[in-house]
């Protein structure tokens, strides 16, 4: 009830973080691309297999010459059984995922302050996923309605012949290629999320999109990773070079995340082989890293950004960069950019990870050393207690549906979902 949501907001406005004043309102205006990166871990980033990069665009913004970018490689995913659809939600809403299921599938019902529909209120934004796999997977054909995504490009709006499509739906390059027409069209300002799918276990690749030899670990699907993720690598350049050509690049915020883990712990002997390094339960956690990288126009980058961040700390982040105080919404990350930025990243199984020591399984680990810590100190001990906290708190939105009894500012209007549709192209 009221009380509920008023221990949930004292929480979350004591836990906010002020703007970093240089970037605060640095993007307004700007068109905002979003480019989801299926299953992509951030080991994969300047990784050398049989000698080459496996991802040589994505160092190669990750080494950025220009200046443009900024990479996080502290960033972390926090999705749990809802995967893809836990990401979207976190990015978005910037609570977490449910503990059991996910909460695209049993609480598109709910009311949520998302940042599509923030954005149109406060700003003019026109939303829109683009994602080449059908409308209801992940429920998402009824969520995006709660979280006020205007436009919603699915696989009816592309062509899905037999040579475009693999695993669960459309190739990388023909979705970005097939992509751009309906980005162009879009109104301005626009918050575009693209979200890729190839990279997706068992990583399945035909043969005439594998440039890369396999892993030899022996275990399959490890060993396709490292080819699905070069095709996403080489999709992701021509997207770039097609935005460029458009002219959407130089004026557009350009965002890239990792959405989860795509090796799970059933590959570790296999990761053994591929990271050097025997996947302890401590290791494991440290491989939930993700990337994070991003460009604000006429901003120039920071090369590598080392601050411990998470999937729940993009909302604040956009928001500030936006100029968009995120003081008077109920989130539970803060600006990347803030000084004041909290560094713990809780997952959602109640793990957690601070620039200093990790909570794993149980034990607190020394991150530097990766010894385990058998005498907490109280400062970890409350930090544990307050991890457990903030997803008790988060749990308690989702499953009061408590944001029903929330009004952020004069400017917020409840999403009418009713003022959402979206159409199929074509049977
Ligand atoms: C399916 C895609 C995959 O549309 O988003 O979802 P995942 O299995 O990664 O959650
Ligand atoms: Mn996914």
């Amino acid at each position: 009830d009221s009380d509920d949501i008023t221990e949930v907001q004292n929480y979350t406005k004591a836990k906010y973080a002020q703007p970093n004043e240089k970037l605060f309102g640095a993007a307004k205006g700007k068109n905002i691309i979003k480019i989801h990166l299926e299953s992509f871990q951030s080991f994969l980033i300047d990784y050398k297999l049989h000698g080459e990069e496996v991802t040589p665009f994505l160092n190669s913004l990750v080494h950025d010459e220009s200046k443009s970018f900024t990479y996080f490689d502290n960033f972390f995913h926090q999705t749990g059984q809802g995967k893809t659809a836990d990401a979207e939600l976190i990015t978005d809403t910037s609570l977490y995922g449910l503990s059991n299921g996910s909460a695209f599938s049993t609480k598109a019902d709910n009311t949520f302050q998302a940042l599509p529909a923030i954005l149109d209120q406060r700003q003019g934004y026109t939303s829109a996923v683009f994602h080449g796999d059908g409308k209801s997977f992940w429920n998402r054909d009824n969520m995006y309605k709660s979280l006020g995504v205007n436009e919603f490009y699915y696989d009816s709006y592309y062509d899905m012949s037999k040579e475009n499509v693999i695993n669960y739906g459309l190739k990388d390059k023909p979705f970005f290629e097939q992509s751009m027409p309906y980005l162009k069209n879009m109104e301005k300002p626009f918050y575009a999320h693209m979200m890729t799918l190839t990279h997706h276990h068992p990583y399945l690749i035909d043969e005439e999109d594998a440039t890369i030899a396999p892993a030899e670990t022996g275990d399959p699907s490890v060993d396709r990773y490292f080819q699905t993720a070069r095709y996403l690598d080489e999709a992701l350049k021509q997207f770039f070079e097609d935005l460029k050509e458009a002219g959407l690049y130089e004026d557009s915020v350009i965002m890239i995340y990792g959405d989860h883990y795509g090796i799970s712990e059933n590959h570790n002997r296999a990761m053994k082989e591929i990271t050097g390094e025997k996947i302890t339960s401590f290791k494991s956690a440290q491989l939930q890293r993700v990337p994070f990288i991003i460009k604000v126009p006429g901003v120039e980058g920071q090369g590598i950004n080392h601050e411990y961040t998470a999937m729940t700390d993009v909302m604040p982040t956009l928001l500030h960069l936006l100029g968009i105080d995120a003081q008077d919404y109920i989130l539970f990350g803060t600006d990347m950019f803030s000084k004041d930025h909290k560094e713990m990243v809780p997952f959602r199984n109640g793990d957690f990870i601070t620039d200093k020591y990790s909570y794993v399984d149980g034990a607190f680990y020394n991150n530097k050393t990766g010894e385990k810590i058998s005498d907490p100190t109280e400062s970890m001990l409350n930090m544990k207690e307050t991890a457990h906290h903030e997803l008790e708190l988060s749990d308690k939105v989702l499953n009061g549906d408590l944001l029903r009894f929330y009004s952020p500012n004069e400017q917020w209007e409840p999403v009418n979902t009713g003022d959402y549709f979206y159409p199929t192209l074509k049977e």
